[in-house]
């Protein structure tokens, strides 16, 4: 399966395969992590094909990928290097090429201080490295750290509007709903389907890489805003979790996370466990919980109808509050029930609290009566009121967002089903 995945990788990257293989690398070697007999076969097959570059889908230490390029002739690149190849491709806005360019030089930089370690370790011993000195390392370091530096603050600039483009939206008070997956699993399809955008969805690995947003209209809700996102994909180079971190944790921070799962491929399972890996790894980074998820599980005009039942009875045998549904993006099949879902899923939840409200919150009680649902308001001799009110989790949520100050005049009873 990962031969597979490992194959789109390539082509995504616009290289024409020759071959590709899975090798059992029983004990990798510090110089080569391939041992002897693995080796001089990839070397005539390298050759033999008259391949321009070898991409080893693992980790490879500098020193390794050093030495296999000067034992192939050709340019090596591993896993991380490929993703952040394909990325450096697709990149459009402004954002996602600051976003990949921080991704490299970190890279790098994790490079340059695993050589210099070992350089360090070499020294006093036999020296064979030659090889720059620590100096010239030092100073890459710092120069890539001074880049890095930039980077980071121009991706903050950028980022900074988008937070305002945000908070408006949070203003209005629309839910968001943010749309997580595996790449190529058809989050930017159904996107399209469910917003009319033509975001471009193509048969390759992150196609989008660029975060969208359009408006959604829900039939009972009414205006909702939904947020394509980058694929994500299992061993994402952390670097890159860093570097998307403000992409992907604006999906955090919706009200909704819609799963996408293709359910027609044999690696589907396996892709769920990486997303969730991923997922849980960003609300680890951020410090937050992650919102409600229901799963989509699309691409069920491409399963034969034995597969089609045993998805049926898959969920038929989930817990209550796991929410799953089969879908076509491509031809529509189970999207109104999809939005039926969602709106399900929105509106259910409710909380009540209750809020101590002076004469200076006048703001805040029209807030209260415009948005939730008042049930008892009483007041003192001196202009104070209890109030008591109820409203959808999200909704109540928003109070926070809305009125950062407040927080210690609410308490929030209990959650009400
Ligand atoms: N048959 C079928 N194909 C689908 C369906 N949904 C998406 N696809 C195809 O799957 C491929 C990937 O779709 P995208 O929407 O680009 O996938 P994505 O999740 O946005 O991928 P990345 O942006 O790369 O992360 C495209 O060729 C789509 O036409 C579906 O329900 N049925
Ligand atoms: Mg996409």
């Amino acid at each position: 399966m990962r031969l597979a995945e490992s194959a789109g990788l390539v082509e995504a990257l616009g290289c024409e395969l020759e071959f590709i293989r899975p090798e059992n690398v029983r004990k990798p070697t510090p110089g080569y992590l391939l041992s002897g007999g693995l080796l001089d076969r990839l070397e005539a097959d390298v050759k033999g094909h008259d391949c321009s570059i070898v991409i080893i889908d693992a980790a490879l230490t500098p020193i390794q990928q050093r030495n296999l390029e000067n034992r192939l002739g050709v340019k090596v690149i591993d896993r991380t290097g490929l993703i952040l190849e394909i990325f450096g491709l697709r990149a459009r806005t402004k954002e996602g090429r600051l976003q990949v360019e921080l991704a490299r030089l970190l890279y790098e930089r994790s490079r340059l201080v695993r050589t210099w370690t070992h350089l360090e370790r070499q020294r006093g011993g036999r020296g064979f490295l030659g090889g720059p000195g620590e100096t010239q390392l030092e100073a890459d370091k710092r120069m890539i750290d001074r880049a890095v530096g930039r980077l980071r603050r121009d991706l903050a600039d950028v980022q900074r509007t988008r937070r305002v483009q945000r908070a408006g939206r949070r203003r209005r008070e629309t839910p968001i709903l943010a749309l997580v997956g595996y790449t190529n699993a058809g989050k930017s399809t159904l996107f399209n389907r469910l917003t009319g955008a033509d975001v471009m969805a193509k048969d390759m690995p992150f196609a989008t890489l660029d975060t969208t947003i359009r408006k959604l209209e829900l039939p009972n809700l009414g205006d909702a805003s939904l947020i394509d996102t980058v694929g994500f994909i299992s061993d994402l180079p952390t670097h890159l979790v860093d570097s998307f971190r403000a992409t992907l944790e604006e999906a955090l921070e919706a009200d909704l996370l819609v799963h996408v799962r293709d359910r027609s491929s044999d690696a589907d399972e396996e892709q769920k466990q990486g997303v969730m890996k991923v997922l849980f790894q960003l609300s680890d980074l951020a410090g937050v919980d992650l919102p409600p998820i229901i799963e989509v599980w699309n691409k069920i005009d491409l399963v034969s109808s034995e597969v089609r039942e045993g998805l049926e009875a898959e969920r038929a045998r989930l817990a209550d509050d796991i929410i799953a549904m089969p879908v076509s993006s491509i031809t529509g099949e189970g999207i109104d029930f999809l939005l039926a879902q969602i709106e399900g899923v929105l509106d259910q939840g409710r909380a009540r609290i209750c809020a101590r409200l002076t004469s200076k919150d006048g703001a805040l009680r029209a807030w209260l009566h415009e948005n939730t649902q008042v049930e008892s308001e009483t007041f003192d001799d001196i202009g104070n009121a209890e109030l008591h009110s109820s409203g959808t989790r999200v909704e109540v949520g928003r109070l926070a967002t809305k009125f950062p100050h407040a927080a210690d005049q609410f308490s929030r009873i209990e959650d009400v089903q």
